[in-house]
């Protein structure tokens, strides 16, 4: 079980994807719990600011360290121990291997900012680490930390149901092979014979190859990080003899 703790400003954002599919039942089975904490609760004053123009001038407006504080502070204290994650473009990249760190821990402390940033005391006195999905721009942390929640997850024993965990687990080194499904032929276009001819070692080799050509194409860095050995080096070999391959 892990306890995910976000706080926001617009907790309804949470709702649709913690109600739909296996993060909803993860939550009904007791695997995971997510509380929301909307940190304008914490602010004071008759408008209940949250945000203030930034020292100095400048576009958008900055999120008060105020409100943050106290409530982070006031969430901290309600549980175990745990850093306090921000999400921001500015953070750790997430990849497999990170979500596999933050899985093994017992609650997350999830910071969702909005608006131009938070007040940089939030971030040196408080926050313990950021993390970023990606590089590009968002509007506020809540879409990240929804990734966050599932990408952690569906690394929960008993979240995904009877599949694989190992394959589960960890990023796959080579790309998926092409699947296909009924019917045999879609306006004219057919599923590759091997798929149906019954010939299990045909249809291993084949999907390995095409895996392998998919990887070569797409995510060559794949290939450099992790090196073709025996029967994989031989079929990139039949690829490189393959005309018509740029
Ligand atoms: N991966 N954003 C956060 C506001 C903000 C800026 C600075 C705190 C500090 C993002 C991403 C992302 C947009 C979320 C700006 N909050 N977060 N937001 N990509 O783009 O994580």
């Amino acid at each position: 079980m892990i306890r995910f703790d976000i706080l926001t400003l617009f907790p309804e954002m949470f709702a649709s994807v913690l109600g739909e599919s296996i993060l909803k039942r993860a939550v009904q089975a007791g695997l995971i719990e997510v509380r929301l904490f909307d940190f304008r609760d914490w602010a004071e004053g008759r408008h209940r600011q949250v945000d203030d123009v930034p020292y100095g001038g400048g576009d958008g407006m900055v999120l008060k360290p105020e409100p943050l504080f106290a409530a982070i502070r006031a969430v901290r204290a309600e549980g175990p121990e745990s850093p306090v994650t921000l999400l921001t473009p500015q953070g750790r990249r997430l990849d497999q291997a990170l979500v596999q760190e933050l899985a093994a821990r017992p609650r997350l402390i999830l910071v969702c900012g909005r608006y131009a940033g938070v007040d940089e005391r939030v971030r040196r006195h408080l926050v313990d680490e950021e993390l970023s999905i990606g590089d590009y721009v968002l509007s506020g942390g809540e879409l990240p930390a929804l990734v966050v929640i599932e990408a952690v997850a569906r690394l929960l024993p008993g979240v995904l149901g009877n599949q694989d965990s190992a394959a589960a687990d960890s990023f796959p080194r080579r790309l998926e092979a092409p699947q296909y499904t009924r019917p045999l032929e879609f306006e004219g276009h057919a599923v590759p014979e091997v798929l149906v001819s019954g010939h299990h070692e045909a249809i291993r080799r084949w999907r390995k190859k095409e895996s392998l050509r998919r990887t070569l194409e797409r995510r060559p860095d794949l290939l450099e990080k992790y090196p073709p050995e025996g029967e994989e080096a031989a079929l990139l070999e039949e690829l490189a003899g393959e005309p018509g391959r740029g």
